[in-house]
């Protein structure tokens, strides 16, 4: 619904559907900048609507409202945020999403979960727990697009961060699903990235490789209430021991280790206060602008990557010899590196030969 419009009573939804097709069409790439600039939800919903599309012509369009909105947004702080399900999430980010909010900030929340094995319920389940954040007027939750390789998800979620950047949200919060890769993925995208952990549990049985654990800038074990303080606390210091064994980060901060309740909201401002620390410290030292640095150099990798290997497995005769390749294989009669070669070769002759 547009704001400011209300909203008409009683026409064939059809009807409002196709004019809103129709709607979305007459949008120059300039005029959702000025919409996304201006802070029109709206529009900055569909330009990232545009963004995820796998339409071919929305692509170009969608580049240049992104390419028009990185000057307008370097200002803000990106938090990223992971742990197993279950592990509080959802409720931790309504909480601590209170707390920013309360400062006079503009808070968007995006979600990173490649597995998209997620049922309607789940989602609806995150609504309810997320709920004062989801009627709060400058706060925006967007869940990540159902669909694509995790590099593609990865991508639009950083494509994202740069339109609500530019629509004013100051605070990104990007939640993702610890189970996988997601959390290298989210780590190249954000200046603090907070990892949530249950008490009682080992590392392994969270799913959550040391590797992980060395990326976090601070550690946060949550539900620390009830009878499970001494679970919490017992678990803060097991986290403290091993933190102070690992190398020192390049940011010249040990991460924290850290407690809360979001149910009782406690350890929450702790938590935001913590971060704006380390914004402010590393901001001082220049290792924050050297860390956006890296994660760009990183991301013109990653698109070269995804680009190619795109360009490569869509080349017809690759698709041609790679069933074939596959079973020489099978039946040992081909090294794995021999037959990657000779996909490559062809891919090289159909590309320049
Ligand atoms: N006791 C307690 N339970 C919590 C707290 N935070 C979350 N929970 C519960 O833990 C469960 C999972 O929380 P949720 O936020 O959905 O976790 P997520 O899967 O990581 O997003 C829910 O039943 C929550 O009510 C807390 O601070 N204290
Ligand atoms: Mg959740």
């Amino acid at each position: 619904m547009t704001e400011g419009v209300p909203p008409t009573p009683n026409i064939n939804p059809e009807i409002l559907k196709s004019r809103k097709r129709a709607k979305r069409k007459i949008y120059s790439a300039d005029e959702f900048v000025d919409g996304i600039l201006s802070g029109n939800r709206t529009i900055l919903s569909q330009a990232i609507t545009l963004t995820e599309s796998l339409l071919p012509e929305h692509y170009d369009i969608a580049q240049e409202i992104i390419g028009k909105c990185l000057p307008h947004s370097a200002l803000s702080v990106r938090i990223g945020i992971t742990g197993v399900p279950g592990a509080g999430k959802s409720t931790f980010i309504d909480a601590f999403g209170m707390v920013v909010l309360e400062e006079g900030r503009r808070l968007a929340v995006l979600t990173i979960d490649p597995s998209s094995g997620r049922t309607r319920g789940s989602i609806l389940g995150d609504k309810t727990r997320m709920e004062r954040l989801s009627v709060h007027p400058h706060a925006f939750i967007r869940p990540s697009p159902s669909a694509g390789t995790l590099g593609g998800v990865a991508r639009k979620t950083r494509e994202t961060i740069i339109l609500c950047e530019a629509a004013g949200f100051d605070t990104i919060l990007v939640e993702t699903v610890g189970v996988g890769q997601s959390e290298t993925a989210i780590h190249t995208m954000v200046d603090f990235f907070l990892l949530l952990m249950l008490a009682g549990a080992g590392d392994e049985l969270q799913g959550i490789k040391r590797g992980i654990m060395e990326m976090a800038d601070a550690i946060v074990i949550t539900k620390a209430d009830g009878q499970n303080i001494t679970a919490v606390e017992r678990t803060q210091g097991m986290f403290r021991n091993a933190i102070a064994m690992f190398p020192p980060p390049g940011s010249g901060r040990r991460p924290e280790v850290l407690t809360c309740s979001s149910h009782e909201n406690r350890g929450i401002s702790e938590i935001w206060k913590n971060i704006r620390d380390y914004i402010e410290f590393t901001t001082k030292t220049g290792y924050l602008e050297e860390r956006r640095k890296h994660q760009a150099v990183e991301r013109m990798h990653d698109t070269i990557t995804e680009y190619l290997s795109k360009s490569f497995y869509n080349n017809s005769e690759v698709r041609l010899l790679l069933p074939e390749m596959e079973k020489q294989l099978f039946n040992s009669s081909v090294t794995s590196y021999n037959a990657a070669l000779r996909l490559i070769d062809k891919y090289n002759k159909r590309m320049h030969g």
